[in-house]
């Protein structure tokens, strides 16, 4: 039996390299709470994104719930159900109501079609979600943001070092949620970053994280902890140096399946929009549920010791957690519980071999 080949395989730098980033630790012995190499990835990772402000954290899905804490948002907030639990679960934990739009049927992101007839007087802001890295419709989000003075939180957990009409995806909306998860495009471990304008923000995010102290003897905001520690931050500055690296060997493995799949018969890829420079996060297939069912891919897949994954099924909006909350399942998203039922998003990492590759498409395309 060959070595099973999951959806994904975390990059990791040379030993060596990742050795020498932490060996001063033993000599400071300063291992969390903003130490040295804490600043210096902060001060890489603002350079990087082209922010003028961003706060890291012990992981993405804390960052959001911190977000959406610091704009005291209240009420409903509208969002996708096409996305991993955290977006959702990060609406709930924080005492808000998600309201669930649809998705657009070519990029799977927030429908802004849909928004305007969710809005009511108890909406606070909109969080829409950059899924596989394809960037969410911007322009028309923040114009409906505006026109009803609501705040925008993107969930950008996909779309590091992705980028728009030549803009970082950090510039969008209020806030936007980077994860470096290990599974991620860039990664500290576990780890995750609030990119944002607004120099009010700074004090107070960088308090919330840390127990809302604002020096010894000050407690000015409601916290807790949710600081990346040193070894984190050392790993993010080791992968940061082999990011264009990372991203290149990832746009090859995609050029790779799509030269086997493109064109073909009941298979759906991404479009790549002209305006988005893609970090290549995920590679997301859709069935027709005709000449290929999902199920019974995924299935001859995991026979071959081949894990791709269902991502994102089953969608947030039908959760057994929230059935008693009364927050799911109140609006119709017909385009997010078909693609939902149709999508398989194949293995995809940098050290990915292309023979790899072939054997997967040659899999998918057997007729048996
Ligand atoms: N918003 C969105 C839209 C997100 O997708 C995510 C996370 C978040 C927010 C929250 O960000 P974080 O708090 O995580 O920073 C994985 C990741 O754990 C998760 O970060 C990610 N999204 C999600 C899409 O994928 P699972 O439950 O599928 O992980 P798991 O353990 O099944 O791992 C998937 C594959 O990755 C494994 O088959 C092998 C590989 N892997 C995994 C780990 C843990 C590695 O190669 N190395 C590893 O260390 O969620």
């Amino acid at each position: 039996m060959t070595n099973p080949i999951n959806v994904t395989r975390s990059s990791m730098p040379d030993m060596q390299e990742y050795f020498d980033e932490i060996k001063e630790i033993w000599d400071t012995r300063w291992l969390t709470n903003m130490g040295s190499k804490h600043q210096q990835l902060e001060k890489q990772l603002a350079s990087y994104l082209e922010t003028d402000y961003i706060t890291l954290y012990t992981n993405g899905h804390l960052a959001l719930e911190y977000a959406i804490q610091a704009l005291d948002l209240h009420g409903e907030i509208i969002t996708t159900p096409f996305t991993f639990a955290s977006t959702t679960q990060a609406i709930v934990r924080s005492g808000c109501t998600p309201v669930f739009c649809d998705i657009d049927p070519i990029t799977y992101t927030l429908d802004p079609m849909g928004i305007e007839s969710l809005i009511t007087e108890k909406t606070s802001a909109i969080l829409p979600v950059h899924v596989y890295g394809n960037i969410c419709n911007i322009d028309e989000i923040q114009r409906i943001a505006d026109k009803h003075n609501l705040k925008v939180i993107y969930d950008a957990a996909h779309a590091f070092g992705a980028r728009y009409k030549g803009r970082s995806t950090a510039a969008f909306g209020d806030i936007s949620m980077f994860s470096f998860h290990a599974t991620k495009v860039f990664h500290t471990i576990e780890g995750g970053a609030l990119t944002y304008a607004d120099r009010s923000l700074v004090d107070k995010l960088d308090a919330m994280k840390n127990f809302g102290q604002t020096g010894p003897e000050s407690v000015d905001y409601l916290g807790g902890n949710a600081k990346m520690n040193e070894f984190q931050a050392a790993m993010g500055i080791c992968n940061l140096r082999h990011l264009s690296e990372e991203i290149e060997k990832r746009g090859r493995v995609v050029a790779r399946y799509r030269s086997h799949l493109e064109g073909v018969r009941g298979i759906k890829l991404s479009e790549i929009d002209k305006d988005v420079e893609s970090n290549h996060a995920y590679f997301p297939i859709v069935f027709d549920g005709i000449h290929f069912k999902r199920d019974e891919v995924a299935e001859k897949l995991s026979r071959n010791n081949i894990f791709a994954r269902k991502y994102f099924y089953p969608l947030t909006n039908s959760f057994a957690c929230y059935s008693s909350m009364n927050v799911s399942g109140q609006e119709a998203t017909p385009v997010a519980d078909d693609i939902s039922s149709k999508v398989l998003t194949l293995p995809l990492y940098a050290d990915l071999a292309l023979a790899d590759v072939d054997h997967i498409c040659e899999i998918i395309l057997a007729k048996d």
